[in-house]
């Protein structure tokens, strides 16, 4: 073996085994279970220099004789407020990108026969845990979730937790080393120690079968492969089955009933689901909807339908800071719910559980993707195994959620045999646990053909995907070629097409130029939406349209100095809350449709 190859190996072997060192499968619907939350303030130390590792701060050793001493401590030093990014939470650390250690002391009520679980709804971007003097487990990706078993490390009185977070970009990462955000840093969602039955339900996955609308199929897996009897119930329909589980501890089956009121925006019901086993039980809420493509047209509930989409990230601006909260969530979406939009395209990562079940009550549909943003590592097979498991993070955690329209595998990615290659695996992987899903990717590479006068795509790639979607800034990174009612697109021709960016900057309150495009004026932006919902009429297979973007966001990105000063200013609404006029022009487009 070359010796670059040989490293690679290595690279690739130790990847995996770190990524099983609680490579557990996602829990579902920990929110379900018996919980105890580990939020709160946390002592912290700040270790740029990444010496704690080496020093073994997680062992949180005192003086005991006269001669020790230890040039650490995590009492009476900075303390961290857990969910939440460490960014917003001290002036010094605002675009703090290194090592923080967090560390808690905490008790538990042990029960015997009972298992617990350490659960981290997120952390960015990658940790390290040690419970008690130990490293229990590790974890890379900022956006999904993780659990440990930690039954046997854990003990009744005065455990000692600490987790080493880092947030450094790297070029293997994803997202890699340059994107459009600013990506907070911290234990940025819930941590708790979830509490199950020694076999517990650890899986289900129950939701309307495509296309059949008196058709419910279930599948239930248990933590162990034994046999007992599970029992799948949904009240309000007075369904119920209890079968027995097969040799892998799993049943399957299916529901029919003529009863289902299916779920949509305009009526999002939810339906309270029952599972339990000979030791236990877990409920929720759950919705049922048919979605399919056929042509050109998206179906949902047999109906054609027009995606009023827009994006956020999950940011609060005026805060500066990672939305965490229930509390937060409602801000969000009720700023979409304002402009009139039936969907959510959760750019650029999977958002927090309470964004997702709040948006599912709210009747939005939601595109969720993993950061696969520019720049990734295309070639690097370490880095295709990360995007997998976070791909399987995501998929897990919310695959029961009947918001869930559009599994999103990429954006803005040029063709290549590794891009394809990489792409390719990660639908795949999706497909083998969700079917029901329509799978799409993002992608900038539509362009004006001179001697056909049309706007055009070449990536064959796109045959891979069931919706394909476009981020296009026309009358901002790409000046008009020709008026925009004679911008007539031939693009992805017999599929459905979504235009899933488009937009420009303007500075909040200021007045200028409406056809200057330096003016980052809110004239010029009102125009520039103007011109964009004219040209729309000329995209025949244009099924939705997803303007980029709901708020400004925070992007050292964006450095000019009067205008962004680190924000991108593409919000319909300003980073105080304020709407611009584009806003209304959007708002009055959504509501003629
Ligand atoms: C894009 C990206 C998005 C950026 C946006 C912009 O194409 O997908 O993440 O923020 O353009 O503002 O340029």
């Amino acid at each position: 073996m070359k010796p670059r190859t040989f490293y690679l190996a290595l690279t690739l072997f130790f990847s995996l085994i770190f990524s099983n060192a609680i490579a557990q499968q996602t829990m579902t619907n920990v929110y379900g279970r018996n919980v105890q939350s580990l939020n709160g303030k946390w002592d912290a130390i700040i270790d740029l220099y990444d010496q704690g590792r080496k020093n073994k701060i997680f062992l949180n050793k005192k003086p005991e004789t006269k001669i020790d001493f230890y040039e650490y401590s995590f009492d009476n030093g900075l303390r961290l407020n857990v969910p939440s990014d460490w960014n917003s939470q001290m002036p010094e650390l605002k675009y703090y990108e290194g090592t923080i250690w967090y560390a808690r002391r905490f008790d538990i009520a042990k029960a015997a026969n009972n298992r617990t679980f350490l659960y981290f709804g997120a952390v960015s971007y990658r940790c390290r845990i040690y419970l008690n003097g130990k490293e229990i487990g590790q974890h890379e990706g900022g956006f999904t979730p993780f659990q440990i078993d930690v039954t046997d490390a854990v003990k009744e009185k005065d455990n000692f937790l600490a987790v080493e977070v880092n947030n450094t970009r790297q070029v293997d990462a994803i997202p890699a080393m340059a994107f459009d955000w600013w990506n907070y840093g911290g234990i940025t969602r819930d941590v708790f120690l979830v509490s199950t039955p020694k076999v517990f339900i650890e899986d289900y996955f129950i939701q309307l079968d495509k296309t059949k609308a008196t058709q419910i199929n279930a599948s239930v897996k248990l933590s162990e492969k034994v046999s007992q009897s599970v029992t799948i119930e949904i009240p309000e329909l007075q369904l119920k089955q209890t079968l027995k589980t097969d040799a892998n501890g799993e049943v399957k089956t299916s529901f029919a009933s003529k009863k289902i009121k299916r779920w949509s925006p305009n009526s999002p019901t939810l339906y309270k689901v029952k599972v339990s086993s000979e030791s236990d039980k877990i409920e929720e809420q759950i919705g049922f909807r048919n979605v399919w493509v056929k042509g050109e047209d998206i179906y949902l509930n047999d109906k054609p339908i027009f995606l009023k989409s827009i994006s956020f990230h999950e940011e609060i601006p005026q805060r500066k800071g990672r939305a965490f909260s229930e509390a937060d969530a409602v801000m969000l979406l009720s700023e979409a719910k304002a402009l009139g939009c039936n969907m959510i395209r959760l750019a650029h990562y999977p958002q927090n559980e309470y964004i997702v079940r709040l948006a599912e009550k709210m009747g939005f549909l939601l595109w969720e993707e993993i950061p696969i943003w520019q720049g990734i590592d295309f070639k690097n097979e370490a880095t295709k195994e990360k995007a997998g498991k976070m791909m399987r993070e995501m998929i897990m955690r919310d695959k029961n959620r009947v918001a869930l329209t559009f599994w999103g595998v990429a954006n803005e990615t040029q063709p290549s045999p590794p891009r394809n290659a990489f792409i390719k695996s990660l639908i795949e992987i999706t497909k083998s646990i969700d079917t029901t899903r329509l799978i799409t990717a993002a992608f900038d590479l539509v362009r004006f053909n001179k001697e056909r006068q049309v706007f055009v795509m070449d990536d064959p790639f796109i045959k891979e995907l069931d919706v394909v979607a476009i981020n296009k800034y026309m009358g901002w990174y790409h000046p008009w070629p020709v008026t925009p009612d004679k911008a007539i697109w031939d693009v992805a021709k017999g599929q459905p097409l979504i235009v899933s960016e488009f937009g420009g900057e303007a500075l909040y309150g200021k007045t200028g130029d409406a056809d200057v495009v330096s003016s980052w004026s809110e004239d010029y932006q009102a125009t520039l939406y103007r011109e964009n919902l004219e040209m729309f009429k000329y995209i025949p297979n244009l099924r939705g349209t997803s303007p980029w973007v709901l708020f400004d966001f925070r992007s050292p990105f964006r450095f000019h100095p009067t205008n962004q000063e680190d924000w991108n200013r593409k919000g319909l609404v300003s980073d105080q809350g304020y709407r611009k006029k584009a806003w209304y022009l959007m708002k009055e487009y959504y509501d003629s449709k």
